[in-house]
């Protein structure tokens, strides 16, 4: 039985709007993937989605003066709609407070308590008499006993970067009323016992040594070495899921529970719609038959390494657990701290209303912060656009079809004798396009980006030798193989771009009519020039990419406050 690839990317919390750093750390490393797959005729699911519950959400809607599902709503809406902006190919995308996913949550509980995995205990927690609710840590507000900050967060000082308990904070207030009648009370939850799965989860992570990215794997054995502690899966919240158990009536699962579980729910409500033909089983527990990749911002790399298998081991059943785990360091920003309320730095939205999606695709996957955290700046980005995707990319398939439509019309010129540059030409991108799919097929992206942009440059490298402008004077047929070629190159460059640049490959494929599938390169480089022959038509296109100005630099500089 062929392999089937199931891809997850981190599902983001909807509170705010996403930013590039955002795309950057989980989901656009997830659709550069998954189109490649799809591009080499893999059997794909890709799934995605917001992450709605927990106090974040509860007091984002809160201060909005909205009900939860208004805002769960509105949010979840917005985010779908600039992913789908930046064109990422989701097959299922949802919510993880869908009755699916709540099923699904149940279901793991049910298995873990059945298993021994399941205890109780006994807490002290800040409770509000006048608000009449437990507060979650980061809800009760205090002075700082370390420096005397006055609006510490009972679980992080901002201002000395503490941890803290709530019952260190000085003169205690609720943040949700500024209520100072705080009193801590006793109150029971749920914990899973991650010590109990100390010695499984060690020998399953050590059999990922070598695999996984070094960041995932490291981060993976410092929690194991470090020892496993007893969990809390339970709140005293009201935005989660309910919890099957007397004596919670009044508390939901904790946010991180349900999260992960949400990938399979949201699995379960796409199945769901189509019934006959899709399984969610098929993909969740087949763990000899699919392999899962999932994508991630570092900080998520412990749910997803130790806690979310431990879950699922825990439950006693036979899931497919995580194969691969590409976790990520952070794009930051040149300007310093990204604040949608200070306007500091790029979401999103804005993105998408300054440049085309597919610059900004090229760019973070070119500058992908794999191992170290990379650094977004105007500067840098004008910079790589201007010359890559202009002076690279762009130039030579103006040259190529501008110089064809002026000695030969808008139809490809015959191949003739093919000669040592061609020879060449073709040995030089046998060597590139292999090394660039081993790189895609291992995840190592700025190497698969960089390999991509040597592609390209073996393009141009082929037309100053060749000379066709001078050829033309001398011998046409020869001006006409290397333009058949040339043209027969743009075809394969957009190929070969489309995980990275999905839309403008989609332009660049319409030149040459209608066949516009993508299907991952696989011949050799001499069969591959040679799929448009002698006669068929293609148009010249209009400006494909448009250099970015260093008067348009400086004003997006200034208004996205980088380095102001
Ligand atoms: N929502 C945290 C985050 O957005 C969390 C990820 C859940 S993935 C299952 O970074
Ligand atoms: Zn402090």
């Amino acid at each position: 039985m062929t392999k089937k690839y199931l891809i997850t990317s981190a599902l983001t919390y909807i509170n705010g709007v996403p930013h590039i750093g955002h795309l950057a750390g989980a989901m656009l490393n997830a659709d550069f993937y998954a189109r490649f797959l799809r591009a080499k005729g893999e059997d794909v699911l890709f799934v995605g989605g917001t992450d709605v519950h927990g106090t974040k959400i509860e007091v984002g809607a809160a201060q909005e003066g909205l009900s939860l599902k208004d805002y769960i709503t509105k949010y979840h809406e917005e985010h779908r709609k600039v992913y789908e902006g930046f064109e990422l190919s989701f097959d299922a995308f949802g919510n993880t407070d869908s009755e699916q996913n709540k099923e699904m949550t149940w279901r793991i509980y049910e298995g873990l308590n059945k298993n021994g995995y399941i205890s109780e205990k006994i807490t002290k927690q800040a409770y509000c008499e006048d608000d009449k609710q437990f507060l979650a840590d980061s809800q009760v507000g205090g002075t700082c006993p370390y420096c005397g900050y006055e609006k510490a967060k009972g679980d992080q000082c901002e201002n000395c970067t503490k941890l803290l308990e709530p019952e260190e904070l000085k003169n205690p207030y609720s943040t949700i009323s500024g209520s100072h009648n705080i009193i801590f009370k006793d109150t029971k939850n749920l914990y899973i016992d991650m010590d109990k799965m100390q010695s499984h989860l060690e020998s399953w992570v050590e059999s990922k040594k070598g695999l996984w990215p070094d960041i995932a794997y490291t981060t993976a054995k410092k929690w194991l070495k470090e020892g496993l502690q007893a969990r809390g899966i339970t709140r005293d919240l009201k935005n989660g899921f309910s919890v099957p158990r007397e004596g919670y009536e009044d508390k939901v699962f904790y946010v991180w529970f349900d999260a992960p579980i949400g990938y399979i729910g949201i699995t379960k409500e796409w199945a769901d719609k189509d019934p006959v033909n899709r399984h969610w089983e098929d993909w969740w527990q087949d763990p000899e038959n699919v392999v899962h990749t999932e994508f991630m911002g570092k900080d998520n790399i412990p749910f997803h390494s130790i806690f979310f298998p431990g879950m699922l081991y825990g439950s006693g059943e036979n899931w497919t657990q995580v194969s691969f785990l590409k976790g990520t360091s952070w794009l930051n920003f040149a300007g310093g701290k990204i604040s949608k309320s200070e306007h500091r730095g790029v979401f999103l939205d804005d993105a998408l209303a300054e440049f085309p999606a597919d610059y900004w695709r090229y760019w973070i996957l070119a500058n992908s912060p794999e191992s170290d955290d990379a650094v977004f700046s105007f500067e840098n980005f004008t910079a790589t656009i201007n010359k890559d995707l202009n002076d690279v990319l762009g130039n030579f398939i103006n040259r190529v079809t501008k110089m064809t439509v002026k000695d030969f019309g808008t139809n490809v010129p015959a191949l003739g004798e093919i000669t040592e540059a061609e020879k060449e030409l073709y040995a030089t991108l046998d060597t590139l396009i292999k090394q660039y799919t081993d790189h895609m097929e291992a995840l190592e992206i700025r190497k698969a980006l960089a390999d991509l942009r040597e592609i390209w440059v073996s393009g141009n490298n082929y037309i100053a030798k060749t000379e066709p402008w001078k050829a033309v004077k001398t011998d046409k047929a020869r001006a006409g193989t290397i333009l058949n070629t040339g043209l027969n190159l743009i075809r394969l460059f957009a190929l070969l771009s489309s995980p990275v640049m999905p839309a403008k490959a989609q332009e660049i494929l319409a030149l040459f009519g209608k066949n516009k599938q993508v299907v991952w390169p696989e011949e050799k480089a001499e069969v591959l020039l040679q799929a448009l022959k002698e006669g068929d038509s293609f148009v010249a296109p209009e400006l494909l990419f448009q250099k970015i100005t260093p008067e348009r630099k400086e004003e997006l500089k200034v208004k996205y406050k980088e380095g102001v």
